[in-house]
């Protein structure tokens, strides 16, 4: 009676895991990693979801088996039989979790101090962020871009800070992620793998303009990224730029930009996005205190 029990417990918990471990394996809660990071935080998340999931079916064993072996009949009325403590179990399923949690404490320390630690020889790039834009400075150069631009295989440390809230930088196939603080300097090293434009976001509520703090970060091969750099060395269009260099600043640029979108696209940036209609809904006058506007509100930035 007692093994045939055991047995039973075992399906369960088995079929329990089984269904957890489908959900966690076959849907795709990640994007593609794109960075070297990404490699050894992945790896610690198997490792924590695969102590999770033994975890879940032992409960879910025991759960389900008592709940369904141990139920009262519909005509029971009576209380259960009291029941008294028992030590050793209580040992176990105190020492058991701890040992887990210090497990994936200690993994955790390893692989953090293993992402966090910045390569000799890796490029430095400052991040900037504001309600709701970033902005992405090459030190060295005079580049400053709205697009954050890498060169693959590279190692690259982001210093990060913020004119005014709390962000947070994220790029979900890297993996990585840094608050940007008003005040103080973060950092987060990033060694991207993949040639590709991935999204840049913003994951600290900040504000109205919260969801749309949104940008591009775009990982060039060798030959294409010094053809990028020198470019914007140059003061060359707005290649990758899309913020504050040079170009975006006179009025015209910003006048076509509201009446004509598509005229002008920063890379990364698809065509027939934004309304075409602002031309026909606006007066002159209302477009030219638009273009004001928006020229003095984003003076010196
Ligand atoms: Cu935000």
């Amino acid at each position: 009676m007692r093994k045939r029990s055991i047995i039973q417990m075992v399906l369960v918990g088995a079929l329990a895991g089984a269904a957890v471990a489908v959900v966690a394996y076959f849907i795709p809660w990640l994007p593609d990693a794109a960075s070297e990071e990404a490699t050894s935080i992945d790896r610690l998340y198997w490792f924590v979801t695969i102590v999770c999931i033994a975890i879940f079916s032992l409960v879910a064993a025991v759960t389900i088996y008592s709940v369904w072996k141990f139920r009262a009949p519909p005509d029971d009325n009576e209380d259960g039989s009291p029941i008294h403590g028992h030590t050793g179990l209580e040992i176990v399923w105190t020492a058991v979790p701890a040992a887990l949690v210090t497990a994936i404490s200690i993994v955790s320390a390893i692989v953090l101090i293993g992402v966090e630690d910045a390569p000799a020889g890796s490029r430095k790039v400052d991040v900037s962020a504001q309600q709701f834009a970033w902005s992405f400075s090459y030190p060295g150069t005079n580049v400053t871009s709205g697009q954050l631009v890498l060169e693959v295989d590279k190692a690259v440390q982001l210093t990060l800070t913020s004119k005014d809230v709390i962000h947070s930088f994220w790029v979900p196939e890297f993996r990585m992620k840094q608050d940007a603080v008003p005040g103080t300097a973060t950092h987060v090293v990033i060694t991207p793998t993949k040639v590709g434009t991935y999204e840049v976001i913003c994951t600290e509520l900040c504000g109205l303009g919260h969801s749309v703090m949104r940008s591009q970060a775009v990982v060039l091969g060798p030959a294409d990224y010094e053809k990028w750099l020198s470019k914007q060395k140059s003061g060359g269009a707005a290649a990758g730029g899309g913020g504050s260099d040079g170009k975006g600043k006179d009025a015209a640029f910003v006048r076509t930009s509201i009446v004509d979108p598509d005229a002008e696209l920063a890379p990364g940036f698809q065509p027939g996005i934004m309304p075409k209609t602002f031309g026909d809904q606006l007066s002159d006058e209302q477009l030219d205190a638009l273009v004001k506007y928006l020229l003095d509100s984003t003076k010196g930035g």
